[in-house]
């Protein structure tokens, strides 16, 4: 502030008088490290009052955790330097002829997500970025964004999504980052239009990311085009193309997903150019003996390397990557150990272990692989409140398909509606909902829409063959309507009729993929991340920058003190940038006035400061 004043022209002329501060109010909005210091305080002493995480289980430090480290030793070269030496292309076709097993790291994106409801912050995830560039360069890439962490950093966690993927691609220079993408519904639960998906993929390579895995959720190709195609058109980026696994191709009974509709569906996606195979088993339902004979034929029929990714819901997944590996496949995805299991992905340590000295080892350095788990394991504990519930493996997924990132968010939905000790209820009807509309591929956003009828049936006590014949008496779901409605694109078994027509009865379909008007053209060529979160994420992103112009930059804070607040009378200290600290504390909390209005007694360096913050209880 006081810099501010003193660099003012007129102060500096000798001319200010007692209205030279209300006629520059900006300069009390100066970044200061004290204003800087009271909006954390504003927020610190809501989070304090307000506990919207519940009291801290664990004070633990996560980063004292961490292997020692030199981080200014340079790092030593890794995939992604091959990548870019080589391109996309022929990186591909190299990865086709190895013959050990690359990994992908899902920790940072798809474990977290299916584990805690994707709530790691981009602080937590830094911390190890540089360990892991160091102990596991030879992993094929690390998957830390997209999926639902962009919706999640804006909506939870007062984060710009953007800003994560710089910050981590500059810890881990050597390694590629991997996305997933949701097709035309990018990172988001609808359909975008094509200019927005090119923006999207555009900034996204531009930012550093190198492989694109590209899904659609009903494996409609045409759904997934643009998007492999604004990825091909960057000449840098790897796209990966992903068929998504459901039912039991084994089964001699299945009518739908079966050997051959792969290997149909697979085509396609070989047809758009892609350069990597996917196979994406959202819910861990790809047993060992269909791995096998799917990787088989996919590996005889196409020339693509074949990256296998699945969930170990059942607790028998690590039997699968080891059949497909058997079977030649090219890679696979699995997550550090203390983040693995049930719903995330298969242990990276087992997966290690079970290679190691065979044929076909993933390459990685065993011990260095443990060494990152105590971090981890310190790091899910900080995050606890989000566990979601589930402690076991459960078979019930080959029943339900339910997919691993919505069993753990449909727990704690179940929950927030009184239904937690009914959630075998709402597996029945998540079953059901799906052969009402029609046996679905289910995966992020058709695995919303099968979740969001279950939960509607089972709230309205319905029984669903009732509701098959009589959906017009029912309320339904808009992303229901909007599926029916074609929204998503074409479901693989055919439209459910006469269920469709009697549940559209009497409404217009309206277009819901809107043009984007003039401005907002010129918006993504000016700036495109802002524009970006504005047009996928409206709501959330206003309220992200409401947030950080009420409360700054939380990401300065710890994780335990992000989410809970502060101890009372404990002085915290913040460092608010490199070498600029501040000591923090809430010394009391008054009483709550007649309006719900709390007085929070702070200090800042020592200093008071009343805070008032509204108490929501
Ligand atoms: C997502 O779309 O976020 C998924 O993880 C789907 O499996
Ligand atoms: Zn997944």
């Amino acid at each position: 502030f006081l810099e501010g004043v003193l660099a003012d022209p007129v102060f500096q002329a000798g001319e200010a008088t007692t209205s030279f501060i209300d006629e520059r109010p900006e300069l009390l909005h100066a970044r200061t490290p004290a204003d800087r210091g009271t909006k954390l305080l504003t927020y610190l002493a809501d989070v304090t009052v307000n506990q919207p995480n519940g009291p801290a289980t664990t004070h633990l430090r996560p980063r004292t955790k961490l292997p020692e480290l030199d981080l200014a030793q340079p790092v030593p070269p890794g995939t992604r330097d091959l990548l870019q030496r080589v391109g996309p292309a022929e990186f591909a076709r190299q990865l086709r002829e190895r013959t050990d097993v690359p990994v992908t790291d899902t920790t940072f994106r798809d474990a977290h997500q299916s584990l805690l409801a994707t709530r790691m912050r981009t602080r937590d995830l830094l911390a190890v970025a540089g360990h892991v560039s160091r102990l596991t360069p030879q992993l094929l890439s690390v998957e830390a964004w997209g999926g639902a962490t962009y919706d999640v950093a804006l909506r939870f966690l007062s984060e710009d999504p953007w800003e994560r993927l710089s910050l981590l691609r500059e810890a881990m220079p050597n390694i590629p980052i991997q996305m997933l993408l949701r097709g035309r519904n990018t990172v988001g639960y609808t359909p975008y239009p094509t200019r927005v998906t090119d923006a999207f993929v555009t900034e996204a390579a531009r930012s550093g990311l190198d492989i694109f895995r590209i899904f659609d959720s009903l494996n409609d190709v045409s759904q997934m085009r643009p998007a492999v195609e604004a990825v091909l058109a960057t000449d840098t980026a790897v796209a990966e193309v992903a068929l998504c696994y459901t039912g039991n191709l084994s089964d001699p009974g299945e009518r739908l997903y079966t050997l051959d509709y792969y290997l149909r569906l697979a085509e396609e996606i070989v047809d758009t150019g892609a350069h990597v195979l996917a196979i994406k088993d959202m819910a861990g339902l790809l047993r060992a003996p269909a791995a096998r004979t799917l990787v088989t034929a996919l590996r005889e029929r196409f020339d693509l390397p074949v990256h296998l990714h699945t969930h170990d819901t059942a607790g028998g997944q690590i039997g699968t990557l080891l059949a497909a590996i058997d079977a030649g496949v090219d890679a696979v995805d699995a997550a550090c150990s203390a983040m693995a299991g049930t719903t995330s992905q298969p242990s990276l340590s087992a997966l290690v272990a079970a290679t190691d000295g065979t044929e076909r080892p993933t390459g990685l350095d065993i011990d260095n692989v443990f060494a990152l788990e105590p971090y981890w394991e310190a790091v899910r504990q900080v995050y606890a409140p989000f566990e979601s519930g589930l402690p076991s493996p459960t078979g019930r997924v080959y029943f339900h398909e339910i997919p691993g990132g919505q069993l753990s968010n449909l727990r704690q939905q179940a929950i927030a509606l009184g239904l937690g000790d009914r959630f075998e209820d709402i597996e029945d009807m998540y079953a059901a909902a799906n052969r009402i509309l029609g046996n679905l591929v289910k995966v992020t956003p058709s695995s919303k829409v099968v979740g969001d009828l279950a939960l509607a049936l089972v709230g309205a006590g319905a029984d669903p063959a009732d509701f098959e014949q009589n959906p017009t008496k029912y309320d339904i779901p808009d992303s229901v309507i909007g599926f029916l409605e074609g929204e998503l694109g074409d479901p693989p078994g055919g439209w459910p009729e006469p269920f469709r027509s009697k549940a559209l009865e009497g409404r217009t379909g309206k277009p819901r993929v809107t043009d984007l008007t003039s401005e907002q053209e010129a918006a993504l060529e000016s700036s495109p991340r802002e524009t970006l979160n504005e047009l996928l994420f409206p709501g959330p992103t206003k309220d992200f920058l409401a947030a950080r112009d009420r409360h700054g930059d939380l990401s300065v804070l710890g994780t335990v003190e992000f989410l809970h607040g502060l101890e009372q009378g404990r002085e915290y200290e913040v460092e608010i940038e490199a070498g600029k600290r501040l000591l923090l504390a809430v010394t009391s909390v008054g009483d709550a006035d007649a309006k719900g209005m709390r007085t929070v007694m702070c200090t800042l360096n020592g200093q008071f400061r009343p805070i008032t913050v509204r108490d929501e209880s």
